[in-house]
């Protein structure tokens, strides 16, 4: 043991250059953070946007039957890449809580996955603007007698481990046992299986499951304060401002419309993302509980 412990000084000099060096940005990865000539947005490869994001998500983020990443999520980032001069976007599977420590390490450029925006959040990752508000939503089997949030009381309750379901359950469903799952597929099954009797999660994906397994929707919380953004590691300016720059052209010019009815059909639309001509009202979200 104790050989080992003789340290040669060049080798640890060397190895303290090294960390310098990492930590200054100027080895290791190909980019900096804030960016280069070639790569001037920093991404990880540069012309590349590696996304994290959700399989199960459906119609936000999910694989069709070819594997491939679709939904509204997914098909709203790749118009603001292509308007951000970017076209080669990849998107990778992951837990849901497993995104936003991806992104803030730097495994991925990006998380798109319908994730919320809050000041909890925003002390490990930055945010673009918000591009999406509505409900957090319970479902539950037809049979299961629960017919609002306080017949909850008592019952086994399914949240995605890291959601502001999660974070909400905690607060303002504490008469009920949470159960947490590592995403929304396991949880519908146990809903099907009655290992638990109901679930919390986004509204269209309610939506999707209550249509798929005949479920039914018990209670809709307005999430408005917590619309959903693009997450992405801190300090990653010119990136930042591009997606946000292509997010209000989206908006600006019916693409996001477009794509809100598209794959939100009978939803009712939030003002505040519609071309300006659009908007009758100063549009102001209604208040919710906390998270
Ligand atoms: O806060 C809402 C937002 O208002 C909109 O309805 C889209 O979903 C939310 O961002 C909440 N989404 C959850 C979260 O951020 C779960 C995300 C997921 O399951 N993919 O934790």
């Amino acid at each position: 043991m104790s050989k080992r412990l003789n340290f040669r000084p060049a080798a640890v000099v060397a190895a303290g250059v090294a960390a310098l060096l990492a930590l200054s940005g100027c080895a290791g990865t190909p980019a900096s953070s804030s960016g280069s000539a070639d790569n001037p947005y920093g991404l990880i490869q540069s012309g590349t946007i590696r996304v994290a994001s959700l399989g199960d998500s459906k119609p936000y983020t999910f694989t069709d039957a070819q594997g491939n990443f679709t939904g509204f999520d997914v098909e709203l980032f790749k118009d603001v890449a292509h308007r951000a001069g970017v076209d080669n976007v990849v998107f990778t599977g992951q837990d849901f809580s497993a995104i936003l420590p991806a992104v803030s390490n730097g495994q991925f450029d990006v998380g798109v996955a319908a994730i919320g925006i809050t000041d909890k959040r925003k002390q490990t990752v930055d945010f673009s603007d918000g591009y999406l508000a509505g409900y957090l939503t319970v479902i539950t089997g037809k049979d299961s007698g629960i017919k609002d949030a306080n017949g909850l009381s008592g019952k086994r309750l399914g949240v995605v481990q890291g959601s502001l379901q999660e974070a909400y359950a905690v607060k303002n469903f504490s008469s009920a046992s949470l159960v947490r799952f590592p995403d929304n597929n396991t949880a519908i099954a146990a809903v099907n299986s009655g290992a638990v009797d109901a679930h919390f999660l986004d509204y269209e994906a309610a939506k999707a499951y209550e249509a798929q397994y005949g479920l039914v929707s018990a209670a809709d919380i307005p999430s408005f304060d917590a619309p959903a953004g693009f997450a992405i590691a801190k300090g990653k300016t010119a990136f930042k401002d591009a997606l946000n720059k292509g997010l209000k052209a989206a908006m600006e010019d019916g693409t996001w419309k477009k794509l809100y009815q598209k794959w939100f059909p009978g939803s009712p639309m939030p003002e505040q993302y519609l071309p300006t001509a659009e908007q009758t009202t100063s549009a102001s979200p209604s208040p919710s509980a906390s998270k």
